[in-house]
């Protein structure tokens, strides 16, 4: 597969340390995807990436409802709603995109999550489904018609970025191996990684291997 510089785009979602082995929400392997993201944004022309940005208290963590646990599922105002540890909190260090990730071609950074009543997954809508970050705007002013996303988590903010870009006309295409899960079981005794697979691949989403991307030699 071919990347087209002018229209395609890679996304590079919530690599920040907070989900990584040693941080608040550890995904397992989330920091051994920081090689190969390097090695795409070398050879895309142009990325943007995100990052989880949560005040204290913020109404998706477990440490909010007193009695629950991290990993419960509870219905929320916006549906059902996974309560995690606390973890992406604005302005720490842990929430700082991987010291490791070459950042000279992102060339917008969405944060999402701010609102303390207000989870946020998705790219481009809050958990709502209605208050935008505005990257879809930001994306169609560039002109952009494909996106690559790769990142923490697949089958949350990945996948719900995926389904979204989906929605808004993007063509979506998950580079497989740059991205890591959480896996929690659901309750049809798969795990949200294969949910989400599932999901995403009804949808016309493409997964994809790294090695089968093609690219003109760096300008
Ligand atoms: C994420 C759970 C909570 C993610 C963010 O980046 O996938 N997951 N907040
Ligand atoms: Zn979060």
């Amino acid at each position: 597969m071919q990347i087209d510089p002018t229209t395609d785009i890679l996304g590079v979602v919530d690599v920040q340390p907070t989900f990584m082995p040693r941080g608040e929400l550890p995904v397992e392997q989330g920091d051994a995807i920081v090689p190969t993201i390097n090695r795409l944004l070398g050879w895309f022309g142009h990325a943007f990436a995100t990052q989880d940005w949560h005040p204290a208290g913020h109404a998706s963590f477990a440490s909010s409802h007193p009695g629950r646990q991290p990993y419960d599922a509870i219905e929320m105002q916006f549906g059902m709603q996974v309560l995690w540890p606390d973890h992406g909190i604005a302005g720490s260090a842990n929430a700082a995109i991987h010291g490791d990730i070459d950042q000279a071609r992102i060339e917008v950074i969405i944060r999402k999550g701010f609102r303390s009543a207000l989870d946020s997954y998705s790219a481009f809508f809050e958990n709502d489904r209605v208050t935008p970050t505005g990257l879809e705007g930001w994306l169609r002013q560039r002109g952009f018609s494909r996106l690559f996303l790769c990142g923490l988590a697949t089958d949350f903010c990945v996948a719900w970025s995926a389904e979204d870009a989906v929605q808004a006309g993007f063509q979506v295409i998950i580079v497989q191996d740059a991205c890591r899960g959480i896996g929690l079981s659901t309750p049809d005794g798969r795990t949200t990684i294969e949910a989400a697979h599932e999901r995403l691949s009804a949808l016309g989403v493409r997964f994809i291997d790294s090695v089968v991307l093609r690219h003109d030699a760096a300008a």
